[in-house]
Order: C-alpha cells, then structure tokens, then sequence
C-alpha cells in the first residue's frame, strides 16, 4: 500500500491526509514506517488518540521508550507530558513555555531515541511553533572545506550540558543512568544509509580533542548552516495534530509562548532495532 504525502519543505517533511492512526492494519503501518524514512518529519492531522491509542501507535514503528526523565506516577509511563499547566501549583508535564534551541532529543545516550512523536491535546493561538531541519540534506550541501573539516569527527555529549545550557535539572540516579555519550559528527542513517550532521545546540558539550570555545564555534557554524530557510520547516500546531521526527536525520526548536495559554503534548520515544541503536 502506499501513501501519499504531500511535501511541506523541498527536502524533507510530509503530510498525510485520510489516514486514521487508531486503525491501522500492518500494510498501512507498513506504509507510514517507509514515508517516514523517505520524509524524515511526518504530519497527521485530526487523530484522536487517547494514552493507550498513542502507545499503540507507537508500538506499531519499533520499540518504545521509557524518557529518562520520566517522573509520572499517573498515566502510561511511556508517555511524557510537555506541557506548561499546573496542577495544585506543580507543573504536571515537562518543558515549560520557554524556547528550546535547535537540539536532538536523547542525543546523550550511549544508544539514543530514534524517533520521537508529539500529539497535540491543547494548543497555544500564539508561539510555540515546533521547527524541524534536515540534517541529511545540510550535510550534503556544506562547502567542501567544512565536510572535509568534520570528517571522522567525534562529539561528546551529556544531559548535564542541557542543565547547564537550558536549566533541565536532573536528579543524581538520572545523572548516573546518562553519562557523556561519545557519537560520530557525521551518522550514517542506520536504515536509509544517508550521511547526516549528528549534534545538538543543548547537548553537545564539545568535539573530541577540541576546547569547549572552539567547539560552540564550529557548532554554531554548523547550525547555521543546517538553519538556513531551505533546510528547515516550522510546524504551526492545530489541536489532534501528531508530528512524527527521525532523531537521527533532523534536529528541532520550539517557539518560546505566552505562559498564560495553556499547552500540552503527549510525547512518546520510539528506538531503532537492537543491533542498529549505536550510532556510526
Ligand atoms: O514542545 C515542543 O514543541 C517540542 C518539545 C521537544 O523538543 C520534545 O518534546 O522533544
Ligand atoms: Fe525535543
């Protein structure tokens, strides 16, 4: 069966109409797990996907996660809430309303998230826009000097950088379970074979065998090179959207929004297959 996706960027990014994710046989999975590689980002419209329906879904694509800063003692603790509501004071999801800066999610495990899917139960009518840019087609456009610069680079990365970065806390038995992890600059895309730019604004410390300065500044370079207007798309979210990302093809940002609109997004992880989890 295939299924069409209308293109949302010229490299990357597909919308896909007429499908309902709460009903799907193994051709139409089929069907979605191959346009999700072929497009990196893909966008649902109108689903309607209780906790188990989401975990559902996302059993149907690979293995899921439990996220690392999983804390819920309500709910299916495979899904994450990101969100800014508060309940009796305390905030009930994760992330806040805050901007997240361009960054891979999990990137600092030794075997990181292959793919994460956002489902939007409430959205905000300003801000909090979710940008996503393709890694796989940057990378092959950098000037000759700068891939011959990263070739055979090594990044070093950790959820205590993002503490630091952004102001994520972790506890120490989170911090024990996520070391610094140590992945390739440049992956090769364990299903699709394509060479990606493979760091993160938030979790990358630095480059192996380089300062912490000249790390950011070669990262910087590289992210504003992947940024620029042709590689990237920003999603606008409407209330039963689901976006679904490749981790090891694109990186993503999120529009700080006004505090007082209430937002929240059932987030759940999926990995690659055992033998495919480890970059290289
Ligand atoms: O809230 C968003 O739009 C994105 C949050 C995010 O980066 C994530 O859940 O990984
Ligand atoms: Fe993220």
């Amino acid at each position: 069966m295939a299924m069409t996706a209308r293109r949302l960027a010229p490299s990357f990014c597909g919308e896909i109409d007429g499908v309902d994710l709460s009903r799907l046989d193994d051709a139409a999975t089929d069907a979605i797990k191959a346009a999700w590689l072929a497009h990196k980002v893909l966008v649902f419209h109108d689903q309607h996907l209780d906790e188990d329906g989401l975990v559902d879904f996302a059993q149907r694509l690979g293995d899921v996660e439990i996220h690392l800063r999983q804390a819920r003692i309500v709910g299916r603790r495979e899904v994450l809430l990101v969100s800014n509501k508060k309940e009796n004071g305390e905030p009930i999801g994760r992330l806040g309303n805050q901007e997240l800066n361009w960054h891979m999610d999990q990137i600092f495990m030794a075997q990181p998230t292959a793919g994460t899917m956002l489902y939007a139960v409430e959205v905000t009518p300003e801000g909090g826009d979710t940008w996503f840019c393709d890694l796989g087609t940057a990378y092959s456009a950098l000037p000759a000097a700068l891939k011959a610069r990263v070739e055979g680079m090594r990044a070093v990365h950790s959820a205590a950088t993002a503490d630091r970065r952004v102001g994520i806390q972790l506890t120490e038995e989170q911090r024990q379970r996520a070391p610094e992890a140590v992945h390739p600059l440049v992956r090769t895309h364990p299903l699709a074979g394509e060479k990606a730019l493979y760091f993160s604004m938030n979790h990358t410390a630095r480059i192996d065998g380089m300062s912490e300065a000249d790390s950011l500044d070669l990262l910087d370079e590289l992210r504003r090179h992947a940024t620029a207007p042709q590689f990237v798309y920003a999603h606008h979210w409407r209330v039963g959207d689901l976006v679904l990302w490749d981790n090891a093809a694109t990186m993503h940002r999120r529009d700080p929004f006004p505090d007082h609109f209430p937002r929240l997004m059932r987030r759940v992880g999926i990995s690659f297959p055992a033998d495919l989890r480890a970059p290289f």
